[in-house]
């Protein structure tokens, strides 16, 4: 094993100097110099047990890596790459076995490697390389952070803005299942039509629905007069309902039609709107 030595002038100070007659060593006095705080070091041993992970992360965008100690090691350097052949470099320095990776962007897997050392030296091998994707809370932080990078509630990504100017305000592209950055057509974005349900001509609504996001509730209103009262129905309620297709347009989307309360033959107008509230 490889030794070697260190110490901080500042903080080894000799403990005495201790001299010697010629009777016990014959040649000649002698002295010798004591030191506190003297610490060798070897070189330390490899990590074998990295991994990142999602586990133990709080806050969107954040990897977490985690490892064994190893001997003689005093810290750890940790070094990331965008794929596993690197290139990779130095993101932080650690004395514990953990390390959290922030604000990384959305989607894309990171690859780390961590190499132990002390103040003398550095190992000589890496860990094992070991990858993951940032975590994303299943809520609408999660999402807010998919397409704004942050989890705050402000400025462009506020649930109330419009970023992308179709009239459809960033909460509700979450609770339908849109991106907020690309403005919907006609088509994509909740609409109306008039259809024949149980033989009678009806208002029917439109509309996608993220399946995902379990934190909206998503309510239809319907009103006969814009200055009137607004009538509450349940979308989800199969009798409200005109038909429901799972996974469409895209996996975990459903695109959900429901039906006016009033045929159409009932009333000179009819009107409904969608409502996403966070309950
Ligand atoms: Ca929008």
């Amino acid at each position: 094993m490889t030794t070697g030595c260190t110490y901080s002038t500042s903080k080894a100070k000799p403990l005495a100097v201790l001299k010697s007659t010629a009777t016990t060593f014959p040649s000649g006095p002698q002295a010798y110099v004591q030191y506190d705080n003297l610490t060798l070091y070897s070189v330390p041993s490899t990590v074998t047990t990295l991994t990142a992970s999602t586990a133990n992360a709080t806050h969107s965008g954040q990897i977490s890596l985690a490892w064994n100690p190893v001997a003689t090691a005093t810290a750890y350097l940790i070094e990331r790459a965008p794929s596993a052949g690197g290139p990779y470099s130095q993101i932080g320095e650690t004395s514990t076995t953990t390390f959290f990776d922030n604000e990384l962007l959305a989607g894309q897997t990171y690859f780390y490697r961590v190499k132990a050392s002390n103040p003398v030296y550095t190992a000589a091998s890496y860990s094992p390389i070991s990858s993951a994707s940032p975590y994303l809370p299943a809520n609408v932080n999660g999402w807010r952070y998919t397409y704004f990078s942050t989890e705050q509630n402000s400025g462009s990504s506020a649930d109330m803005a419009d970023p992308d100017d179709d009239g459809i305000p960033n909460l509700l592209e979450y609770a339908l299942g849109l991106s907020p950055l690309v403005s919907n057509t006609p088509t994509t974005r909740p609409h109306t039509q008039i259809q024949t349900v149980d033989n009678a001509s009806t208002l029917t609504f439109t509309f996608t629905r993220n399946t995902a996001a379990t934190d909206t509730q998503l309510t239809v209103e319907t009103t006969s007069t814009l200055s009137g009262m607004w009538s509450q129905m349940n979308p989800l309620l199969p009798d409200n309902q005109v038909s429901v297709e799972n996974n469409t347009p895209a996996s975990g989307i459903q695109t959900i039609t429901v039906k006016d309360t009033h045929p159409i033959s009932n009333a000179n107008q009819r009107y409904m709107r969608l409502r996403v509230t966070k309950p």
